[in-house]
């Protein structure tokens, strides 16, 4: 079971994660090891909402999940669908910029490995093709002058 976005798609959450909230650096991208279709492309991590779990709720539990850290959020990162990221048709997911407050990440579950980019560097991983206005837009706000 899964919790809706808008027009019924299935909700989804995730983080950006920083190294910083005030001055970032650098971006942690993750590589999804599961499905065969998504295998091998690069996240910013995060999964689905629970039925009855807030947003925030499912994005602190799917961190920790995954990558066994706590994290303090900042501020969303709208996307065009009432604020959602649409995720090809069945999808929508709320994104929004966080720091490590505890813990160092490490790929617990759904990654094979995770990899901190500096701003340069921010396309030399193989973006899943859902993720790259995403990680536009946050670059957008974190780094244009
Ligand atoms: N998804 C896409 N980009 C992301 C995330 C966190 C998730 N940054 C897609 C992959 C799956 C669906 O959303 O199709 C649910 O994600 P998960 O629960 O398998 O991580
Ligand atoms: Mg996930």
């Amino acid at each position: 079971m899964a919790s809706l976005a808008p027009g019924g798609r299935i909700a989804v959450v995730a983080a950006a994660l920083l190294d910083d909230l005030t001055a970032p650096t650098q971006l942690l991208s993750a590589q999804r090891t599961e499905p065969p279709l998504l295998a091998g492309g690069w996240e910013i991590p995060g999964g689905k909402v629970d039925p009855g779990e807030e947003p925030l709720d499912a994005l602190h539990r799917e961190i920790h999940e995954e990558l066994g850290v706590r994290i303090e959020v900042g501020d969303g990162i709208p996307g065009p669908l009432d604020g959602w990221w649409p995720l090809g048709e069945r999808y929508a997911m709320l994104v929004w910029l966080a720091r490590v407050s505890d813990g160092i990440p490490q790929p617990l579950e759904g990654h094979s490995q995770l990899r901190w980019l500096p701003e340069h560097a921010l396309w030399s991983v193989d973006w899943l093709p859902a993720n790259r206005p995403i990680l536009a837009a946050i670059a957008a706000t974190l780094w244009t002058p």
